[in-house]
């Protein structure tokens, strides 16, 4: 199903005054703190959050799966659910693949489609960390890292693969991360497996084309619970490094221990021109792949000052990084899951974009915590919500995308269409 522009017109129509009147309000005290609004309000639009094809259906956990029906068979109903969010907000206009997953059967047609919904494919992201039904070998003790060549040598001709699929679909860069590790101590040669990681990420790196761009994915524990070979963003900075240019960090909010600095990791990572991309999502105790801004607003808001401050500063040597959600839906409908999480990421980037940051950089430089204190939390307890919708209305999205989502019923319409037992691929 699609969502046309003349349903999000009228429904946008019962809203309308009241949004009118809080935008009124809050642009009005802006323009007196001399924001320029109208920049303000571009610059939200122009970031685009791109979805990964695994979190349009129903997310499990070991125990066990509730799906709630209408979930995508094919990634043609994939990219058609991206494009009904991307009609809902006009933030979502990307779409994350993951190989084998989703290999496309015919690359041209799924381009159209995509193209169709104003959809363009994001990073690929390849597998080692399951096995496939023809597999040769099986990744149990590891895939990069594997003590034995023919493994690495399937493990890195996988990666090629998804390079060739990534190519043909336009994308720019592959995202890897691995589950390898281990579970007990002995079990491993740190540095052996840490070594052979590297000269197989090499062979990868090797066969991207010119313009692309590796990100190196990290995480401390799961599913192995004694050590993983790419445990923090000081390995991964030490793999990108080695391999080069246009290779990166990737972050993933996730996959940190309990109470670590991420805003800092991120502004360290920037400084040295290597994040590469993010991956959002949050969560209470571990990679628990929850809604974004559900439990920790404030951190988010946290790590995009140090965001804002590297992409604003013109000295820095950071590209743009590639914005992603990957998380989970075990108990939400996933795609009003999506809207919420993409909504999150939006607020906490305005936020951040309202921080007087010569006055921070005063109150820092002159060793006032209490003032830096005031300026931070005055930015975050700016209410931006119709700041947000109102770039949503200038592109002509909702201004209330659960509201409309709801309001349309598009869950049962696609249990109509899909049938209510349909099962999409997804962890
Ligand atoms: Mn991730």
């Amino acid at each position: 199903m699609r969502i046309d522009a003349e349903f999000i017109q009228s429904h946008n129509g019962k809203t309308l005054s009241d949004h009118r009147e809080s935008f009124a309000y809050l642009s009005g005290k802006l323009d007196r703190k001399g924001v320029d609004v109208s920049g303000f309000i571009q610059k939200i639009s122009k970031f685009q959050i791109a979805i990964p094809s695994w979190a349009l259906g129903t997310g499990g956990t070991r125990f066990g799966r509730f799906p709630g029906g209408g979930e995508p068979r094919s990634l043609e109903e994939k990219v058609d659910d991206v494009g009904l969010l991307h009609a809902l907000n006009r933030a979502s206009g990307a779409i994350s693949l993951h190989i084998p997953w989703d290999i496309p059967s015919d690359v041209d047609a799924i381009k159209a489609h995509a193209a169709s919904h104003g959809l363009v494919f994001d990073a690929v992201n390849s597998n080692t960390f399951q096995d496939q039904p023809a597999q040769a070998h099986s990744y149990k003790f590891g895939s990069l890292c594997h003590t034995s060549h023919a493994v690495r040598q399937q493990a890195i001709d996988h990666n090629l693969e998804v390079i060739r699929h990534g190519e043909a679909l336009g994308s720019k860069s592959l995202t890897v991360w691995l589950a390898d590790g281990s579970s007990f101590p002995g079990q491993m040669n740190f540095r052996k497996a840490l070594q052979r990681t590297l000269d197989s990420l090499k062979e990868i790196y090797a066969g991207m084309p010119e313009d692309w761009k590796l990100f190196v994915e990290y995480k401390p524990y799961e599913p192995y619970f004694y050590s993983t070979v790419i445990q923090d963003w000081g390995t991964s900075h030490l793999l990108a490094s080695e391999l080069g240019d246009r290779a990166f960090t990737l972050v993933d909010l996730g996959h940190h221990l309990p109470n670590t600095n991420i805003e800092q990791i991120v502004a360290t990572l920037m400084m040295r021109g290597k994040l590469g991309g993010f991956h959002f999502n949050d969560s209470k105790f571990g990679d628990d792949d929850l809604t974004v801004g559900a439990l920790k607003p404030y951190q988010l808001f946290l790590i995009f000052n140090e965001l804002v401050e590297g992409m604003e500063d013109p000295r820095s040597t950071n590209p743009s990084p590639a914005w992603m959600i990957d998380a989970s839906h075990n108990l939400k409908d996933p795609l009003e899951d999506l809207l919420q999480s993409v909504e999150a990421i939006q607020l906490a980037y305005a936020q951040a974009l309202l921080i007087d940051r010569p006055r921070l950089e005063e109150a820092r430089e002159s060793n006032d915590p209490a003032k830096a204190q005031e300026l931070l939390q005055d930015a975050h307890r700016t209410d931006v919500r119709p700041l947000i919708a109102e770039a949503r209305l200038r592109a002509g999205a909702a201004i209330q995308p659960i509201e409309a989502f709801r309001a349309l019923e598009v869950r049962k319409r696609l249990i109509e269409e899909r049938g209510a037992k349909s099962i999409s691929t997804g962890l």
